[in-house]
């Protein structure tokens, strides 16, 4: 389906990079007009609105998941190129940030929801200088979606603050997340800081977050690394695997 909804193809005009434009309107020819609507409440920041929508399409049987891709992520990849691109600024992308979580405090129940046997323990959190959740709070709904316990420690959190969950809770794996080029050297710095007390054995770490690569992830050392949500769960599994076969 093409861009039905007047508003939000006038925000999309703001996407002016070819391979951009394609790749946003390829995500926005797959969604309906009920998540265009949410996509463009979304970008100009109505949280009642996409708190209300989000709802409607909950009733009406879209799953959380096709609201959550379809709508509430491609109106944020808009409001990422136009901050990017100078066009508004942090206070509009606050409202943008809070109408996202309106809506995904309605898909966190049943995205987190699973009822199976604790798969294991996971420990999450974005680093130290970083206050970017949107990204890490959505690996955690899909985690304990998949049977995970997930003990999240919010942004702007510690090498120390990392290690003392890991030993509190005993947890096979850590997640760590950061948004921006300046703090992702933090990753590495906790990595190192697991080393130094000796904790490095005990646990396998991951990271992600948008200016993270496989290869930075491999350079810093640590054991894997995650683009999305679905890739987060696939990746603790495998590590809990590994080190499983470790100890
Ligand atoms: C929302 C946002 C904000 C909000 C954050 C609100 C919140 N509660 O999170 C606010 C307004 C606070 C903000 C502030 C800033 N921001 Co900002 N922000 C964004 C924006 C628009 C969207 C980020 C987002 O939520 N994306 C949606 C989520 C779903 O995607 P994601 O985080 O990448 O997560 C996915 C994957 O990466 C992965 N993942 C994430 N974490 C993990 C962890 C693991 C273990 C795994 C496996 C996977 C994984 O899975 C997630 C789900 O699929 C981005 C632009 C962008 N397109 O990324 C800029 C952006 C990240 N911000 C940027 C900047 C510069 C800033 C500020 C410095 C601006 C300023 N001048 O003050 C401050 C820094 C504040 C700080 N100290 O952290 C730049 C960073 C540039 C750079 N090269 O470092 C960006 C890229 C914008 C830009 N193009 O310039 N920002």
């Amino acid at each position: 389906m093409p861009i039905v909804n007047e508003g939000l193809q006038r925000e999309f005009e703001w996407v002016t990079r070819p391979g951009e434009q394609k790749h946003i309107s390829e995500a926005l020819d797959l969604a309906d007009e009920m998540m265009q609507e949410i996509a463009y409440q979304l970008i100009i920041g109505k949280n009642l609105e996409v708190d209300r929508l989000t709802k409607e399409c909950l009733d009406k049987g879209y799953t959380a998941n096709h609201i959550l891709d379809n709508g509430l992520l491609n109106g944020m990849s808009i409001v990422g190129v136009k901050f990017r691109d100078n066009v508004i600024f942090v206070p509009e992308v606050l409202v943008a940030a809070r109408a996202m979580k309106a809506g995904m405090a309605h898909l966190e129940p049943i995205l987190s929801a699973s009822g199976i046997e604790p798969i294991g323990t996971v420990i999450m959190g974005t680093v130290k200088g970083d206050l970017h959740d949107i990204g890490k709070n959505l690996c955690i709904m899909m985690l304990r979606g998949a049977g995970w316990v997930v003990h999240d420690l919010g942004v702007d959190t510690s090498p120390e603050e990392f290690a003392d969950a890991v030993m509190e809770f005993e947890a096979q794996v850590v997640g760590m997340s950061a948004l921006l080029t300046t703090t992702m050297p933090n990753m590495g710095r906790t990595i190192s800081y697991f080393e130094d007390i000796g904790l490095r054995d005990e646990v396998r770490i991951m990271v992600g977050g948008a200016p993270v690569t496989r290869e930075f992830a491999d350079e810093m050392g640590a054991d894997g690394y995650g683009e999305n949500a679905v890739d987060c769960v696939e990746t603790a599994v495998d590590l809990l695997e590994l080190q499983k076969e470790l100890a």
